[in-house]
């Protein structure tokens, strides 16, 4: 029996379930400063425990979380999620400042766990979750020379990314078997959550990212593009001006850090040179969500392209603090009206849930434009708190296959999914054209010239607009449905 299987559409079962280290951790997150009772409440108090300890006192670090030198003498400290600072702004085309926004952000943050960190709608209290998650301080940037800062920043970044995290991947929630990292060499990789900088950083950070998970997706909120030609962005006078915050994603693509297709913008409404910047950012390899679409497809729409775009695959989450609103963060280098309202980019957030985020950042925070209210610092900070609340539900692992079993996933590199064709129990795939096969189990890549067929004993299909993934199964009844 022949199926025609490009419109079959089956959800893959969702994971959940970090291996959790409650006590262990709770010690490890205990706040700077932390005085035990009775003189003083924890700053992550559990349910129903005291709060109202004195926020606004003290050293300040991201959220009052615990201090690691993870650059400096604690460089074997395990973690799961590392703030970290890229104090870079010599790539910005307009008002400078962002290099304080690693310090400006980690102020906005002093409120986050007042009340206790419990996140309402997410029902997740991401200092509580059983991660350990810790301030690592910034990465050392100089403002002297923009090549050297952007190995800096690469090399920081890669430091911890490729730190063995503090807790296990954990196990599937439903058969119990413990899951496989999503990452491309196969290994289990902590998150990290960089404070800009300018939007520049981001090559320097996806060269990292990399290293682990190779080309990635990525959502990217911004008023800009990003992806403009050094040619257009600045006028390229030398090599090093040709990298700067307007042009980055451009060197990203060129490169192969991103993943084309399964990448997206949001909240874009910048001036253009011309059509010919929507070109080339398709070229580029992103589609776009613009921010005027928030008053016709509002949030769900928006939430749902972004979630079609990427799927399960792991995702980079770039943020440009210019995505929102100046009248809600004026503290920015380019800011740009018309934008989204810090309650509408939160929800946005918020729907990412179950997303695979490997690592995030927030950029563009320039304080010195920001007002007495702290309006800026504020929402890039509560943007966070969103942020690690997501990261804190899903663990970087796929639900494991079936034993004695592979798992595979087909990746179109053109534009068009082929039709397949299963006969009988035996299944034949028949790759029309090129495409790249990843084995998770074996974390291999492997590509598969036009005509080639491939045999698999069972199979099973999930098709999205711009990917399939292909699991063997224990039936192939499965696809007679
Ligand atoms: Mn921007």
């Amino acid at each position: 029996m022949k199926l025609l299987l490009s419109f079959l559409t089956l959800a893959i079962v969702s994971v959940s379930g970090h291996d959790h280290h409650e006590h262990e951790s709770h010690d490890m997150q205990m706040p700077l400063d932390y005085v035990k009772y009775p003189y003083q409440a924890t700053y992550y108090p559990g349910d129903n425990e005291v709060t109202a300890d004195s926020i606004f006192s003290g050293i300040t670090t991201f959220a009052k979380l615990p201090w690691v030198q993870c650059l400096g003498k604690d460089r074997t400290t395990a973690f799961d999620i590392a703030f970290i600072g890229a104090p870079f702004d010599t790539g910005t085309s307009y008002r400078p400042g962002a290099r304080f926004g690693p310090s400006g952000i980690r102020a906005g943050s002093r409120r986050l766990t007042l009340y206790g960190g419990y996140n309402v709608p997410l029902e997740v209290n991401p200092f509580m979750s059983g991660l350990k998650i810790v301030d690592c301080g910034d990465i050392p940037v100089t403002p002297y020379d923009n090549k050297y800062a952007i190995e800096q920043i690469e090399k920081g970044h890669k430091e911890l990314l490729h730190r063995k995290p503090f807790s296990a991947l954990g196990n599937d929630s439903v058969t119990g078997e413990p899951l496989v990292p999503i990452s491309a060499d196969g290994k289990h990789h902590p998150r990290i959550i960089t404070l800009g900088g300018d939007h520049t950083i981001v090559l320097p950070l996806l060269r990292s990212i990399y290293s682990a998970y190779g080309a990635i997706s990525v959502i990217h909120f911004d008023s800009h593009l990003d992806t403009w030609k050094p040619q257009v962005f600045g006028g390229a006078p030398s090599s090093q001006a040709a990298i700067n915050h307007g042009t980055y994603f451009y060197w990203a693509s060129q490169e192969g850090l991103i993943k084309n297709g399964s990448s997206i913008h949001g909240a874009i409404r910048t001036t253009l040179s011309g059509p010919a910047d929507y070109d080339n950012d398709d070229a580029s390899g992103f589609q776009r969500i613009e921010a005027r679409e928030i008053d016709t497809i509002g949030t769900a729409g928006i939430i749902k392209k972004i979630r079609e775009t990427v799927g399960d695959k792991p995702v980079y989450l770039s943020i440009d603090i210019d995505s929102i609103d100046p009248a809600f963060a004026p503290a920015t280098g380019t800011p740009e009206t018309g934008g989204w309202s810090t309650r509408e980019l939160r929800t946005i957030l918020r729907g990412l849930d179950g997303l695979h985020i490997v690592s995030a950042d927030i950029v563009e925070v320039a304080p010195a434009y920001d007002t007495n209210a702290e309006l800026t610092t504020m929402a890039a900070a509560d943007v966070l708190y969103e942020v690690m609340s997501v990261m804190a539900k899903t663990p970087l692992g796929w639900s494991p296959p079936p034993r004695g079993s592979s798992t595979i996933i087909l990746q179109p590199l053109n534009e068009e999914i082929q039709t397949l064709l299963i006969p009988g129990a035996n299944t034949i795939l028949y790759v029309k054209n090129l495409y790249l096969l990843h084995s998770r189990v074996l974390g291999l890549y492997r590509p598969y010239t036009p005509g080639t067929k491939v045999i698999f004993r069972y199979i099973f299909i999930v098709l999205t607009p711009t990917f399939m993934v292909l699991d063997n199964v224990t039936t192939p009844e499965l696809l007679s449905g």
